[in-house]
């Protein structure tokens, strides 16, 4: 709508986001969200659900031919996970900031990941490693019209015209 929400449109990136099983079982959820939230970024999109061991192959197919693939799809489709798509300038890049390193041992305190959790292989959150990622991953876990378009007030405090 507005001249101000015009000038971002072309800078404005979407990520996918995941609270994996154990994210959920620890109740973690709003501190997550809140995280993004907090930092400026937008929710257009969130569902709770249960994925398939095929899906979790589907969505972690880069990662086929690594030892612990099966072990990491059993474990993503072991119960509910919190499936998100959050929007804001950066948002790929600045998101995987959020979360820390792959291993917790690695990632710094506070991030999600190093306050948060200290196993690779239960280290609660997912977020997109790219652009690229984040439309092929976008795609896979939600339909078009699951993505909400709308404004937020806040925009004009987030970013300058
Ligand atoms: P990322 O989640 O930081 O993008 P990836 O390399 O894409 O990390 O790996 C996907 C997920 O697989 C990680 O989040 C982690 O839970 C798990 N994983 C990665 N490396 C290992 C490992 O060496 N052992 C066990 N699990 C791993
Ligand atoms: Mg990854």
């Amino acid at each position: 709508g507005s001249a101000v929400s015009t000038v971002h449109a072309a800078e404005i990136e979407r990520t996918f986001i995941a609270i994996k099983p154990d994210g959920v079982q620890r109740g973690l959820i709003s501190e997550i969200i809140s995280r993004f939230e907090r930092k400026g970024y937008k929710l257009v999109a969130i569902k709770i659900l249960t994925p398939t061991k095929e899906f979790a192959m589907l969505h972690y197919d880069d990662l086929k031919e690594r030892p612990f693939f099966n072990g990491l799809c059993d474990f993503l489709s072991s119960g509910p996970v919190v499936a998100m798509v959050w929007e804001g300038q950066g948002v790929v890049k600045y998101g995987r900031k959020l979360i820390g390193a792959t291993s917790p041992h690695n990632s710094e305190p506070g991030t999600i990941r190093g306050d948060l959790a200290i196993s690779v292989g239960r280290n609660i959150i997912h977020g997109s490693d790219g652009p690229e990622t984040a439309k092929n991953e976008i795609n896979l876990w939600f339909k078009p019209e699951e993505l909400v378009d709308y404004g937020l007030d806040s925009e004009k405090w987030l970013y300058e015209p």
